[in-house]
């Protein structure tokens, strides 16, 4: 789509602040559709030329230089001070509207509470400052409001004190001990419950831990707590990383745009990321929570301390925290299924995401909107790219690195290039060739040849990569790519690789390094062929292009001792299926395939958490990506004729094993197992049709008293349109309509189900009394989750793009933000057949057309 440009901010444009806050002050006055907020700083001049503060959406009521009235300008969101001396007292008062505030960026209502949401820009919105993570600075804040209505009052660091003064308001003066950047500033205000905890600090500190939520909702917040204080225990064992206030306080937030957020000692979340019990709960959402309270616990460190020095530094801290979470989880959980679900949802969000029209680079150059660039690539692929540096190192390698991080920036606003740095120096490794990871877009395909010689015994492995051009990126240069690996002799024990091509990392683990477009590894003294394990736990996030054996694939199923390689090896023989029947009209299934599946099925030594892993399909998303023309008819086809296959031929199969596994209660690992992989047999057998596979769905869909089984079995229901069908999603609504997060799930369940009468439903959906367009859950549940179902999104019977653009005007107009989320359906269009594309770009000119947020024409213009 071509259209006029917005105006964009440049990372080359970069220049140092002029002038330092030495501290701030802030009074909030807060009344709900007028707040008064003063701001009284210290402001000492660095270099040249006037000060220039941001500010958007304010009310200026008066600005004092050292208690005088001083005159400046107000243009294009910024408020320029000319001639300010070198030191002075800059008092700042502005008025607020939070009520008015649908954006949800800076100081709004949700519901009945004010709450702030600062990063990235969002102070801006609440008074005149200068709004960039390298103005760092220590803030003290009192809140005034109305005691009945807003008996708890919040912001970062320690309460000093709290007070009546009279006319039923009282007020709060809060300290925060470390300086930070503005976008990690947090006020919240209204009448909450609270759930307390303690933690001791292995340097024995005592640490209150409070989570705020509704009253009588408490009891939902003990898994974010015990969630909490395993963060806290494994950030000290596994980085040496202790927490350095207090108290730590999580707020729940209805209305938000994002997950949550890691404000200095104040996070907000939001509510579907703390509130859970077991009945209204799935395990995905206990799993979410755990990773998230760590994710943002993690940022106290890595983002917190540290922060990154300009918004397109942003990977800086969110993919090493993410690198961090998953770490934890995987600590917490079960290695190998961990990275298995992380590489799924890098494969199927950030990887479509890097081939379609935002394809960015992790450290991007260019940006109009930075809210677009809290994406899948700075935090998912950013994340990679600090476990590449992690795998060339090793653990204790990169434990080093991470101390010298730490010692060397701590209170500091950092670039991407100094974490890089170092990792290099602490482990003397020279990372210069690697740091092209965070400046080239894309996905590289990396193509596998092997050649054995018998007689010499000697193995060859020759290796070329390519990274297809990107927008702007038309050309692309080798990266550095490491490659854990291993060999499995032919009775599928693990050989000593003898190679001198080849490194080893301080955890023993053997790299091939791929630097140049094309290398060759050769090994030697080989009595027979070995079977590759390539790129084990997905060491680098590449594409491979290999053309394997079916025989090569069974074996690595039944012998690789890397977890997530058996799965990467079920999946190869799948897509031997899907080529042949996508790329040569081949309708066979073969009886290898069945064969892998019955042997995976009836393994007794594997855990049911990696069984259920292997047994499950690759997302709609990571098909489509396989292919250079995206038909969603085709392959929804060929995936369907698949499982009905496999159901048939393994039909006793799916019903012993079901039979066979026990209804799991409790929360570890193996329960989790035994639950996913209940649910996966059971929707294999469905597809047998045995009336005693449809009656178990149907009684699970109407009575089941966990709710992930009940949602599953719901789901099935909606992708099979069953009879039963409405009356199920009925009883569920009438059950569950008083908690607005529960009926969330029941409107994504019918979003994302691959029925051809989901758009139909969808539509309805939207005018439904318990969907709200100004609630960012309830549009991610059913407007975002339809964008994300590509066989129905991209449907050529239904056409639904102008429906779907109507929505994202609808939306951008409440909260620009929430709208740019779902321009993420797009990133498959590159791929389309020429008539959809046209249909979808005519849908976007009419779009482009309105009077659009610089998010949404941003991300539109590209595509
Ligand atoms: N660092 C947080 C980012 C975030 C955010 C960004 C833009 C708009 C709203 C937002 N809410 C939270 C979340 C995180 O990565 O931890
Ligand atoms: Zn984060």
């Amino acid at each position: 789509m071509k259209t006029t440009e917005t105006p964009k901010m440049y990372l080359k444009d970069y220049k140092s602040p002029n002038f330092e806050v030495q501290s701030i002050h802030l009074d909030f006055d807060l009344f709900e559709e007028a707040t008064r907020v003063k701001a009284i700083s210290l402001y000492k001049r660095l270099s040249a030329g006037p000060l220039h503060l941001d500010g958007e959406n304010l009310k200026l009521i008066s600005v004092q230089v050292n208690g005088e009235k001083f005159p400046c300008q107000e243009k294009l969101n910024q408020l320029v001070l000319e001639n300010v001396p070198d030191q002075f007292e800059l008092a700042i008062e502005t008025e607020i509207n939070p009520k008015g505030n649908t954006a949800l960026e800076g100081l709004y209502m949700s519901g009945d509470l004010f709450v702030t949401q600062c990063e990235a820009q969002g102070f801006r919105h609440i008074t005149y400052f200068m709004d960039r993570p390298d103005v760092m600075t220590s803030y003290s804040v009192s809140i005034t409001a109305d005691e009945e209505k807003y008996p708890v009052l919040l912001s970062n660091g320690d309460l000093i004190s709290k007070e009546k003064i009279g006319n039923g308001r009282h007020k709060a003066f809060w300290k925060d001990p470390f300086k930070k950047p503005c976008y990690l500033f947090a006020l919240v205000a209204g009448d909450l419950g609270v759930l307390k905890d303690t933690f001791v600090t292995r340097s024995g500190r005592q640490v209150s831990l409070e989570i705020y939520a509704t009253h009588g909702k408490q009891y939902q917040c003990e898994h974010a707590m015990e969630s909490l204080k395993k963060s806290m225990k494994w950030d000290e064992e596994a980085f040496g990383r202790e927490y350095d206030l207090n108290t730590y306080m999580i707020v729940t937030a209805e209305q938000f745009n994002m997950g949550a957020m890691e404000n200095k000692g104040l996070n907000i979340f939001n509510a579907s990321l703390v509130y859970a019990d077991p009945k209204s709960a799935t395990d995905a959402d206990y799993l979410r929570i755990e990773s998230v309270v760590g994710h943002e616990y993690f940022h106290n460190w890595t983002g917190n301390r540290i922060t990154c020095r300009d918004w397109f530094h942003l990977s800086l801290k969110e993919g090493l925290t993410v690198y961090r979470d998953q770490e934890f989880s995987s600590d917490v959980q079960d290695r190998s299924v961990q990275r298995i679900q992380d590489v799924d949802s890098l494969r199927s969000r950030q990887f479509p995401e890097d081939a379609g029209p935002n394809a960015h680079p992790v450290r991007p150059e260019e940006g109009a909107a930075m809210d677009n660039f809290y994406t899948a690539t700075i935090y998912e692929k950013g994340a990679e790219v600090i476990r590449m540096m992690k795998n060339l190192v090793g653990s204790k390698g990169f434990r080093k690195g991470m101390d010298l991080y730490f010692e060397r920036f701590d209170g500091q606003a950092v670039t991407i290039e100094e974490f890089a740095n170092s990792i290099a120096e602490a482990n003397k490794v020279d990372l210069t060739h690697f740091k092209q990871w965070y400046h080239q877009a894309g996905t590289p395909q990396v193509t596998v040849k092997e050649k054995f010689d018998a007689k010499s015994g000697t193995y060859v492995v020759q290796l070329e990569q390519m990274t297809p051009p990107t927008p702007h990126q038309p050309q692309k240069k080798p990266l550095h790519i490491p490659l854990i690996f291993g060999l499995l002799d032919q009775s599928g024990q693990e050989m000593r690789p003898e190679s001198s091509d080849i490194s080893i990392n301080s955890d023993g683990s053997y790299l091939m390094e791929l630097k140049s477009a094309q290398a060759n590894f050769t090994f030697n003294n080989l009595k027979s062929a070995p079977v590759l394990s390539l790129n084990r736990q997905f060491s680098s996030p590449i594409n491979v292009k290999w053309r394997r054996s079916s025989e090569d694939l069974v074996h690595l199923m039944k012998y690789d001792t890397d977890g997530f390689n058996r799965r990467e090896a079920a999946y190869e023989l799948l897509f031997q299926y899907f080529d042949g029947r996508i790329l040569e009209n081949k309708k066979e299934v073969s009886p290898l395939l069945v064969e892998a599946y019955r042997s995976l099925l009836l393994d007794m030594s594997l855990s049911l958490n990696l069984k259920a892993e292997l047994l499950s399909f690759p997302s709609d998303s990571l098909l489509a990506q396989r292919y250079d023309v995206f038909e969603p008819r085709k392959l929804e086809e060929a995936k369907t004729d698949l499982i009905k296959v496999l159901a048939h031929e393994l039909r006793n199969e799916w019903r012993e094993t079901f039979d066979s596994l026990p209804e799991a209660k409790g929360y570890s690992p193996q329960d989790f197992g035994c639950r996913k992989l209940k649910n996966k047999v059971l929707y294999f057998w469905s597809y047998t049709e045995d009336p005693q596979a449809h009656s178990q769905i149907s009684e699970r869909a109407l009575t089941a008293e966990h709710m992930g089984n009940r949602l599953t079995a719901l789901s099935m229901l909606c992708e099979r349109n069953a009879a039963f069908k409405n009356e199920a999603l009925e009883k569920f609504k009438n059950d569950w309509s008083h908690e607005s997060l529960v009926m969330n799930k029941w409107f994504a369940v019918q979003a994302s189900s691959n029925n051809k009468k989901t758009f139909d439903e969808v539509k309805k959906l939207l005018d439904h009394p318990l969907f709200d367009i100004k609630n960012p859950n309830k549009v991610y549940s059913l407007i975002r989750a339809f964008g994300a179902n590509i066989f129905r999104f991209y449907d050529s019977n239904t056409l639904p793009f102008t429906w779907y653009t109507e929505q994202i005007a609808r939306i951008d107009q409440i909260n620009p933000q929430v709208a740019a989320r779902l321009c993420e359906a797009y990133n498959f269009v590159p791929k389309l057949e020429e008539k959809l594309k046209a249909q979808v770009h005519e849908s976007l000119e009419i779009l482009m057309a309105r009077d659009l947020s610089k998010n949404v024409k941003e991300l539109i213009s590209r595509v």
